[in-house]
């Protein structure tokens, strides 16, 4: 991917799932955005951003984090959001096991409170020890943590899986976590 896409993407991420009042629009209740709104006020920052270039960064995004509505008249976040917003995936069944990269300097807090979603709606969850292995490297070496998904479902904890594949539960106790 160019660079000035990712800059775009970067951007793009900000707005629809931080902070859509940094350029005057406002997301649905669903996260949700008309793109005409959107290709109109983004312009101040990027004027270059049309329809033609809106679709080829949703679409090559490597963890394709936006998505549109069947027209694409409309587009929004697939996870990751700090705003309120009701991105309704339905709760689904995960895998027997599923993974978080996180940090050395994180563990102690986590070990006592279990995973919490800090700034943003859910904890996130990999479903590979290679994209949890991403994920933490984000923030230094990365420690990887098994979590018994499995266990937490048949124990009445629900699950979403977002679009772009990420799965999403509301905190993960400690006694579920298995560091390797
Ligand atoms: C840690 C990116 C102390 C947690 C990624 C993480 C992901 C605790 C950080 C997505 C804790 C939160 C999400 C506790 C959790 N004490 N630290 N009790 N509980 N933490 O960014 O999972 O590029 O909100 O381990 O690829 O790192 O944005 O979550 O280190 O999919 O699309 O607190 O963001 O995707 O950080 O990353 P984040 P995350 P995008």
């Amino acid at each position: 991917m160019k660079n000035n896409d990712k800059r775009i993407g970067k951007f793009l991420s900000l707005i629809l799932r931080h902070q859509p009042e940094k350029i005057g629009i406002q997301l649905d209740k669903n996260g949700w955005v008309e793109v005409s709104s959107l290709l109109e006020k983004i312009k101040v920052y990027y004027p270059q951003l049309d329809q033609e270039l809106l679709e080829h960064l949703v679409k090559t995004n490597d963890k394709q984090r936006y998505a549109f509505n069947d027209d694409k008249t409309k587009i929004r976040a697939n996870q990751g959001h700090s705003v309120s917003v009701a991105l309704a995936y339905e709760a689904e069944k995960p895998p027997e096991v599923l993974y978080h990269g996180t940090i050395a300097a994180f563990m102690k807090s986590i070990c006592k409170e279990g995973l919490l979603k800090m700034n943003r709606h859910h904890v996130h969850l990999s479903q590979d020890i290679e994209t949890a292995t991403k994920v933490g490297a984000r923030r230094g070496k990365p420690v990887i943590l098994f979590i018994q998904s499995g266990k937490m479902y048949r124990e009445g904890i629900s699950f979403f899986k977002s679009k772009n594949g990420v799965w999403l539960t509301e905190s993960v106790p400690s006694r579920y976590i298995n560091v390797t």
